[in-house]
């Protein structure tokens, strides 16, 4: 068997063996099948007699030639495609859902049925019927045919997109959106511009366990002076390389980063001049109504020094037409009585003491005082934020770094810089997909955009017109919480779902049709998300598995059967060709052009390289409607939301209710990522799963297991009003006490009763939507930003909530062995 022979090359192959028969071997370049971890890795996948013997480090060229390290998970890869789990043949249900009966059927059987199934719907309830499942992060390359094709079919047939799972990672977009003015720009980063920091801050994420790209950059700083700090929950690995590790309550960051603010405001840490050039410090806010101060032609108006009289600012321009604006005063102005930007932050921020800040995240009120001190002074300093921070108050969390970032000055300086989502994509290579997932451009893409908490509460009542579920991206069963709700309160209203994936996962157990895709191992890509300045060709390696095909085939077939065909008349080559006709910078202007055929010949193609590493602060040119960082946003005026502040988060219990005691569910339930599992993906491995423990298991701190009589190895029962889990307890001084943990990764196969994801939060649910989500939601409406079609580069992709997939409380019981 091939795998067997795998394994065999692998393990037993003798040095000079390998060397003599190296002639034979060829190699084609893969988009890594870990990708939804946002590294964007390509995989050099060595091939020998029709078989993949191994992959390895991607060959970059010029200043990225020392560039592209790979992981254990890129490397393990190459077994993927061997895997007994694969899914081999298009099935069908016939038992029960989720009972796990399956028929094996044809290609032509599947369409034929998918197809009479879509179109008597459509005939019954409309275009809309038909809902698709896009959450394009973990298909490699996300953003690339698989989704660029799903979104083409979705907007000619006018499918319902339930803006999915993007709620997820809304802080940061909510920040750059209020604060920058820009949805995508600021979360994405190219990790070499840590390389000169001198005092780095990882606040909320696990890079070296889960980044590793970017840990690449963090280890350069660290060898090169910097301090590393990392604020987290638990001690895990970024933790453990860090020169100082500060654990907070889950939950309370900006209670800390408003702290850090204060000092630096108190202490005169700031960079007035900074402020004063970049952002609407000088700017005066009315005190009435919190908005700007404007002239009667609209213009926002700063205080001269010089002259002591108001000058006034035409929106959008950021030069000041004078040289001493005031940074912190009061006036009255048109008879009503207004405020600097920043005198309003140095009175806001007044509230979050170090003491203060102390109750809230449990952090030494000296601890915080030295950590702003050390912040604003060694720089320059990076504030790494990421996506640890997946609670309601995420919004303010990423605000505060902006401003943190403003304040000190450390923005758009080498070594110095704020980052949110830490998506490693550097220079942006972008490809020519608009013409592929909306042919008639945006105004005839049919698709419709709904919120996700309307999506679910329309679906669940059971007068939906959404009849049908495609799942082209994604599992969300398993990894979008709350599991219960799709299983018992989504599919019974449902009258067709279809699972497009590479195995059999906690979704496609409950569908009726499950269609087996190529993986990057068997398929042409043009490789997107800036793969370090590099153009390359994805190509296959092996002959796909069984019966498996590529996005084309599946689109074109499903098309032609729906009437739709003429527009699914390309070969993948052609697809590729349509990509790469971009007229965007550093792709545009290579000579001679770049086509399908070029890269079948050279494989990669090194793009035109701007100057130094892309940064998102460059130029310091911002979307606002001031054209400057507003750390002040009058657009949240009506939500009272004007700057970062401070709110409890929804479930996971605050000091304060701590303290008092009698908490239903008095722990918080967290599930981090775990190093060798790449969300589900890996979990089928038989050695990755031994690496990992063998089973999944859930972990307490000694003191908290002692006090509920817990050993380790007992089995528990983690449970809350929504459901439950049941594992064996592991006691761990890397756990905060107060929290319960389970790794994030493991199928519901894996565990003997319940899952994990039984506990969380439901996704979209309307109990997470705010005032500010309310807010942000109808402003992009407004402003024509609210559009369907995933990965199409609209911004029509923000949920609009705070998912709050660790915001959750449980308790724990022992479950006594069976005598
Ligand atoms: N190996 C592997 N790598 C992955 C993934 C994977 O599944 N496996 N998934 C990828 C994806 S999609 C994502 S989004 C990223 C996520 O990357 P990370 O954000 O790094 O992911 P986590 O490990 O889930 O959480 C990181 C840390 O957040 C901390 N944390 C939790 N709650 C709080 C809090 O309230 N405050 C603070 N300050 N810290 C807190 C915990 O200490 C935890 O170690 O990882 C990507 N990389
Ligand atoms: N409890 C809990 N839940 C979480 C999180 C958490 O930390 N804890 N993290 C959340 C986060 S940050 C994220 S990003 C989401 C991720 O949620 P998902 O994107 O749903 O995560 P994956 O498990 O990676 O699902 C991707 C699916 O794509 C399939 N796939 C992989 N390669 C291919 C391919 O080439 N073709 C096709 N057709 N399919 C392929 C995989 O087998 C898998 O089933 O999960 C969220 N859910
Ligand atoms: S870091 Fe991610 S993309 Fe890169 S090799 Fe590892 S799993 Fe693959
Ligand atoms: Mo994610």
């Amino acid at each position: 068997m091939a795998a067997a022979r795998l394994r065999q090359a692998a393990n037993t192959t003798s040095e000079g063996e390998r060397r003599t028969s190296m002639s034979e071997e060829s190699f084609v370049y893969t988009c890594c099948p870990g990708w939804g971890d946002h590294e964007y890795c390509v995989l050099k996948t060595i091939v020998k007699d029709g078989e993949i013997v191994r992959t390895e480090k991607a060959d970059y060229t010029g200043a990225e030639c020392n560039e592209g390290f790979i992981c254990q998970k890129g490397i393990m890869s190459c077994r993927q495609p061997y895997s007994e789990k694969r899914l081999t043949h298009p099935l069908k249900r016939v038992g029960e859902r989720g009972a796990g009966q399956w028929e094996k059927i044809s290609w032509d059987q599947a369409l034929d049925e998918i197809a009479a199934k879509l179109l008597e719907l459509r005939e019954q309830y409309g275009p809309e019927t038909l809902a698709m499942w896009n959450l394009v992060a973990s298909v490699p390359p996300s953003q690339g045919l698989h989704t660029q094709l799903a979104s083409r079919f979705a907007g000619l047939w006018g499918a319902t997109d339930p803006v999915q799972g993007y709620g997820l990672d809304n802080g940061p977009l909510y920040a750059g959106d209020y604060d920058m003015g820009n949805v995508y720009q600021y979360t994405m980063t190219e990790p070499s511009n840590f390389d000169d920091s001198k005092y780095l801050i990882v606040w909320g994420a696990n890079p070296v366990e889960n980044q590793q790209r970017l840990t690449n950059h963090i280890v350069e700083a660290k060898s090169r002076g910097a301090k590393i700090v990392d604020i987290g929950l638990l001690y895990d690995g970024t933790a453990g390389y860090a020169d100082w590790f500060i654990p907070v309550k889950p939950g309370s960051d900006p209670a800390l980063s408003m702290c850090m603010v204060q000092q630096i405001i108190e202490k005169k840490l700031y960079k007035a001049d900074f402020l004063l050039e970049h952002t609407v410090a000088p700017f005066l806010v009315r005190d009435d109504n919190d908005l700007f101060m404007r002239d009667g032609e609209g213009n926002y108006i700063v205080w001269d020094v010089d002259t002591d009289s108001p000058i006034a600012v035409t929106p959008g321009v950021k030069e000041l037409a004078i040289g001493n604006p005031e940074l912190s005063g009061a006036h009255e102005l048109f008879g009503v009585p207004c405020k600097t930007a920043f005198r309003r932050l140095e009175e806001h921020a007044a509230l979050y003491t170090p003491e203060y800040q102390e109750a809230i995240t449990g952090v030494p009120a000296a601890d915080a005082a030295k950590l702003a001190y050390e912040y604003a002074t060694q720089g320059p300093s990076y504030l790494v934020g990421a996506l640890g921070l997946r609670y309601q108050n995420q919004g303010e969390s990423y605000r505060s770094f902006y401003l943190l970032g403003a304040l000190t000055g450390n923005l758009g300086i080498p070594g110095g810089g704020v980052t949110s989502e830490c998506l490693g994509g550097g220079w942006p290579l972008i490809f020519n997909n608009g013409p592929i997932a909306m042919p008639n451009g945006r105004e005839g893409y049919k698709g419709k955009a709904v919120r996700q908490a309307d999506f679910f509460d329309d679906v669940e009542s059971g007068n939906s017109k959404v009849k049908a579920l495609w799942v082209t991206a994604g599992n969300p069963v398993h990894n979008c919480p709350n599991r219960s709700r799709w299983i018992d309160r989504v599919f019974p209203n449902l009258e067709l779902i279809v699972d497009i994936d590479i195995w059999m996962t906690d979704t496609g157990e409950y569908a009726d049709y499950v269609l087996p895709d190529c993986m990057p191992f068997e398929r042409y890509e043009l490789v997107n998300a800036a793969a370090y300045n590099h153009i390359v060709l994805q190509e296959p390696a092996i002959e796909p598995v069984g019966e498996a095909k590529d996005p084309t085939f599946l689109y074109s077939e499903l098309a032609k059967r729906v009437g739709l065909g003429e527009y699914f008349d390309k070969t993948v080559g052609e697809w590729i060709d349509v990509l790469l006709e971009t007229d965007y910078g550093p792709v545009a202007g290579l000579e001679p052009k770049v086509t399908f055929e070029r890269l079948k010949k050279e494989k990669i193609i090194r793009a035109a390289l701007p100057p130094m590493p892309w940064n998102p602060f460059w130029g310091m040119k911002f979307g606002t409607p001031s054209g400057r960082l507003e750390f002040y946003s009058e657009r949240l005026a009506p939500a009272n939301a004007m700057m970062a502040s401070y709110r409890d988060p929804m479930e996971a219990p605050t000091q304060a209710q701590l303290a008092k005691g009698g908490l239903t569910y008095p722990y918080h339930f967290f599930s981090g990522r775990q190093r060798f599992f790449m969300q589900s993906m890996f979990t089928d491995d038989p050695l990755m799963v031994e690496m990992s423990g063998g089973k999944p298991t859930a972990r307490i701190n000694p003191v908290d297991a002692a006090r509920e009589g817990i050993l380790d190895g007992d089995k528990v029962e983690i449970y809350n009003q929504r459901g439950h889990v049941v594992a064996d307890m592991r006691l761990d001084q890397a756990m905060p006490p107060g929290t319960l943990q389970v790794w994030f990764g493991w199928r519901r196969g894996a565990f003997e009763e319940g899952m994990y994801s039984e506990l969380l939060v439901p996704l979209g649910d309307r109990s997470t939507l705010d005032d500010t989500a309310n807010l942000w939601w109808q402003q992009l409406e407004d402003r024509g930003m609210v559009h369907a079609g995933a990965g199409t580069g609209s911004q029509a992709m923000i949920a609009g909530g705070w998912d709050t997939i660790w915001d959750c409380a449980c308790d724990l019981r022992k479950v006594e062995k069976e005598a």
